[in-house]
């Protein structure tokens, strides 16, 4: 039988790339391992959330004051538990939780890393069959090896982001991952129930056609903001407008097409928001370490994302991420 030694697997992958490093111990390796294990039994759930009593609230409140889908604390509970049990992490801060948790046990005091995670971004959708998707980012810890990880560990800006990456339940699953030496994307093969290297180094296009924005919150966004949408409404011999709206209301998968195809994704603060909705630490300094190493740009309308001091686990930022030149496009606006 003839094996086709082309495809590689997540594993051989991050193993392979370890090996370019005589000096790496294979933990970061290991936590991806870990982390495409929680995605591959998230992904179960999730194909069959039609069929089984685990769709629909579970009818208590986040830290955020969202409703909680069933699938939201299964995938909390899955991610948790990998990460736990392997021998990389220290602690991790989940979306889900008021508090960071310290794993506290004499493996994981020796872990160099923690972790961030948004577990299932996008719940909302999930009982409609849009794709959802699971965000994390990877910090060396600053504490002590050999002691409990601190809250300090956590508090990092995201340029200190070791490894950032996203999984997408979706028309196929994928897990897209990145460090500094580039991004790249793997596709869940079912039958061998496998994270195959479909994508590799991955780079976002300079320039594209689409925007994503809630328009509906159009008269609530600020003037920069609303000049820069109408813009992408008009033809422009410049820009070659206008460009094509493409809004799913799932960050991942909103932001995974633009990555691909090149795009601008928008979550501007409101008048009622001026922080916008979403969160620095489990969703944009994830998505921004990414687009960056792509090639592409993430700022909060004025700073670069990476660059931000978190003060607290859960803050909430504006966001503009995407193709580069479209990136640069929209700041103009911002400083007219
Ligand atoms: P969630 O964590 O409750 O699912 O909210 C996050 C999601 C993002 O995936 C998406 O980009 C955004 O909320 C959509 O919000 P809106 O419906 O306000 O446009």
């Amino acid at each position: 039988m003839m094996i086709n030694r082309k495809i590689l697997t997540l594993d051989e992958f991050t193993i392979r790339q370890l090996r370019q490093f005589p000096k790496a111990t294979g933990e970061l390796s290991s936590l991806l391992r870990d982390i495409g294990l929680a995605a591959k039994r998230i992904n179960v759930e999730v194909n069959k959330a039609g069929l089984v009593d685990i769709l629909g609230d579970a009818g208590s409140i986040n830290v955020q004051g969202e409703d909680v889908k069933k699938l939201d604390i299964y995938a909390n509970t899955q991610f948790t538990g990998v990460l736990q049990h392997g021998i990389s992490c220290a602690g991790i801060g989940s979306e889900e939780l008021d508090e960071i948790v310290v794993f506290d046990d004499e493996v994981s005091n020796n872990s160099k890393y923690v972790v961030l995670f948004d577990p299932l971004d996008g719940s909302s959708n999930i009982d409609v069959n849009i794709s959802i998707g699971t965000i994390f980012g990877v910090y060396r810890r600053l504490s002590e090896l050999g002691k409990p990880c601190t809250t300090e560990d956590f508090l990092q800006p995201g340029v200190r982001q070791v490894a950032a990456g996203y999984v997408v339940y979706g028309s196929s699953t994928m897990l897209v991952y990145a460090t500094r030496r580039g991004v790249n994307g793997f596709t869940l093969d079912p039958a061998i129930g496998e994270f195959c290297l479909s994508h590799p180094d991955m780079k976002c296009p300079e320039d594209g056609k689409i925007y994503s924005v809630n328009h509906g919150n159009f008269f609530q966004y600020e003037e920069g903001v609303r000049n820069y949408i109408n813009g992408c409404q008009k033809k422009d011999k410049n820009n070659g407008g206008p460009y094509t709206q493409r809004y799913i209301g799932s960050m991942v998968a909103d932001v995974h097409r633009n990555l691909i195809k090149g795009g601008i994704f928008m979550y501007p603060g409101t008048i009622d928001k001026p922080g916008g909705k979403l969160r620095l630490m489990y969703e944009c300094n994830p998505f921004a370490f990414m687009i960056e190493v792509a090639g592409g740009k993430a700022t909060d309308g004025k700073r670069r994302i990476l660059d931000i001091q978190p003060t607290e686990l859960h803050q909430r930022t504006p966001f503009f991420a995407g193709s580069k030149n479209m990136m640069e496009e929209m700041e103009t606006f911002y400083t007219k």
